[in-house]
């Protein structure tokens, strides 16, 4: 007979998720948890990660579960540290990551449903993360705390994975109980995704497979499930073995390495062609968002004409944005190979289709075009350049985290991944402030890769203070901060609807010396003001051992119209046909 406190069977039940971290600034109302942490944190191999800002940690969170596809775990104070949970939450919810935040409330004696009485720190909490979140849930006794940490986990990676929130009171953590009197197991005993990967209808994979077969020209088009689903091999292999063009959605850049003869980068023409002139499009993983058009014709075929076979983990997923006419609801990987093998028993591989070579083309005019940007600059820099020397000088399976506006823009077009889940942005929210933070959360996940940021400096400068995170905790990524000294995108926006800037917008910021601002809180510094000083700068950079930051100048003007920023345009303002017939 052991009684043991609610802090200790909460981290208990997190140990049984084999949770390594916890990012959490500490707090009064679950000294508990933070009390069994100490005690059997070693044995568990589960550290505590303190961010200086709790959105940070969502990102850290969000980062970890992107590279691991597992989930992970954020903790905030009753009040304020939750409330800052928040917009780290919201990013979550739209990018799809699955991070279990866990907030505490002051004691049920005077906690939340007293809010009108002045307690201190207490507010309507489990209300607005409802809305935030996939699933809020909130434990009012000692014993339901194993139910609740597993539900927790359950919703979060069930389907399309999301973050959830569970609001622990302070009594439930301070208080005994029996350990013998509840069950904690692994989460092979009570969650689908951790049991079976969710293999697709047989009958309707061999439809799909005839439907593959009998067409010319497929286009297998996989977004960010195929990736969190680590499907890069399985749908690599399906297309090279039918002869199909593979394009991905841009969170799921890297799934076939660009390098690959029948990869097409997707921001280039090239893809745009497959997805519009295919017979039939195989499209694994994604929901066909407004980035790519929706789904809709005439950036893609029209349904009438062109069939779609659509693989999604997440059944409400099917059919979203575009009439479906085969719909394989499983794991993307799982179900790829499932179609492959069906494939296999009905002919042999065949040679890639001839149209590849043709898009391919098409796709390096546009590299080259992309490259006499960038060479046109001279010494002087555009994103490009970071973009370009960053793709050279880091090794292939290296990690870049994205961030900022046009800097993403540009960043996210002219970048090449050659790995999968190698590419991190908030492409679905576009959340500034991110990046960064991605950067030290896919640091966590994989310290033995080298982890890099291309931000923009108006993003940076969200999350900045987790500098001093990364330098006690010894994470030594490596922040290229694109300069134009600007909220650059807001310039493109006023070009757009006014055709002029406005300087009360206070588009432009005061001058900040960000190498300097990384040096003041321990790490390494560069300034780099030609494109020639970049690589002994990353270079000095690696060597240091640090996190570290350079401050890149680039040219404020090219920052304003970045390439690619046409379709953007054209998409919003449903000018997708004139667009494909001005690049026909
Ligand atoms: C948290 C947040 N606030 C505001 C915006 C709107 N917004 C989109 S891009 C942008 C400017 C970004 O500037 P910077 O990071 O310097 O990148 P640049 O465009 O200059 O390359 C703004 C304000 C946003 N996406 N996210
Ligand atoms: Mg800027």
């Amino acid at each position: 007979m052991a009684e043991i406190t609610g802090g200790e069977l909460l981290l208990k039940c997190l140990h049984a998720e084999n949770v390594r971290y916890v990012h959490a600034i500490t707090d009064g109302t679950y000294m508990m948890f933070l009390e069994a942490l100490e005690r059997l944190g070693g044995e568990y191999d589960m550290e505590l990660i303190v961010p200086r800002h709790e959105a940070a940690a969502v990102h850290f969170a969000e980062a970890y579960a992107r590279v691991t596809s597992g989930p992970a775990v954020v903790m905030a104070c009753a009040g304020p540290g939750a409330a800052n949970l928040l917009s780290g939450l919201i990013c979550a919810q739209a990018e799809g990551n699955p991070v279990i935040a866990i907030t505490t409330t002051r004691r049920s004696d005077i906690g939340d449903s007293y809010v009108h009485q002045a307690g201190m720190q207490v507010g309507n909490q489990h209300d607005y993360f409802k809305a935030a979140v996939k699933w809020s849930g909130k434990v009012d006794h000692w014993q339901r705390i194993p139910d609740m940490v597993r539900h927790a986990f359950r919703m979060a990676m069930a389907g399309r994975p999301g973050p959830v929130h569970l609001l622990v009171p302070q009594d439930v953590l301070d208080r005994y109980g029996e350990r013998d009197s509840v069950e904690i197991y692994p989460p092979e005993k009570y969650r689908a995704s951790a049991m079976t990967r969710g293999a697709a209808d047989p009958d309707l994979v061999r439809e799909a497979a005839e439907l593959l077969v009998g067409s010319d020209l497929v286009n297998l088009h996989a977004g960010n499930g195929a990736e969190r689903g680590g499907a890069g091999g399985a749908v690599t292999a399906l297309a090279e073995y039918l002869g199909m063009p593979l394009t991905t959605s841009s969170r799921a850049q890297g799934l076939m390495p660009s390098s690959h003869p029948m990869a097409l980068h997707m921001a280039s023409p090239g893809s745009r062609l497959a997805h519009a002139e295919s017979d039939t499009l195989l499209v694994i993983g994604t929901r066909l968002g407004e980035l790519v058009g929706f789904g809709k014709a005439p950036i893609w075929g029209d349904p009438a004409t062109t069939k779609t076979i659509q693989i999604d983990i997440e059944a409400t997923n099917i059919g979203l944005n575009r009439p479906v006419d085969i719909a394989l609801v499983g794991d993307a990987k799982v179900v790829a190979e499932q179609l492959l093998a069906e494939i296999k028993t009905l002919v042999d591989p065949r040679a890639p289709h001839s149209k590849i070579a043709e898009y391919r083309g098409y796709q390096d005019q546009w590299r080259a075009g992309l490259d006499s940007i960038v060479a046109g600059y001279g010494e002087a820099m555009c994103v490009g350049t970071l973009v370009k020397t960053c793709d050279e000088f880091f090794d292939e399976q290296s990690i870049l985290t994205v961030d900022g506006g046009n800097t993403q823009w540009w960043t996210l077009n002219a970048h090449f991944a050659q790995a999968e889940r190698a590419t991190i942005s908030s492409g679905q929210f576009g959340h500034l402030g991110s990046g960064f933070p991605y950067a030290i959360g896919a640091k966590l996940a994989a310290p033995d890769k080298t982890v890099y940021c291309i931000t923009g400096d108006s993003a940076f400068a969200f999350n900045l203070q987790e500098l001093e995170t990364a330098v006690r905790e010894k994470l030594p990524v490596v922040v290229l901060v694109s300069v134009d000294g600007a909220w650059g995108m807001e310039k493109t926006a006023q070009a757009r609807t006014w055709g002029r800037e406005a300087p009360w917008f206070c588009i432009e910021h005061s001058p900040v010396r960000y190498d300097k601002v990384c040096e003041a809180m321990g790490g390494h510094g560069e300034y780099v003001a030609k494109a020639s000083e970049l690589v002994p700068a990353l270079a000095r950079a690696v060597a240091s051992g640090k996190p570290a930051v350079l401050h890149c100048v680039i040219e404020p003007e090219s920052n304003i119209q970045p390439p690619g920023i046409e379709v953007w345009n054209a998409l919003r303002a449903g000018k997708a046909a004139e667009l494909l017939a001005q690049q026909a």
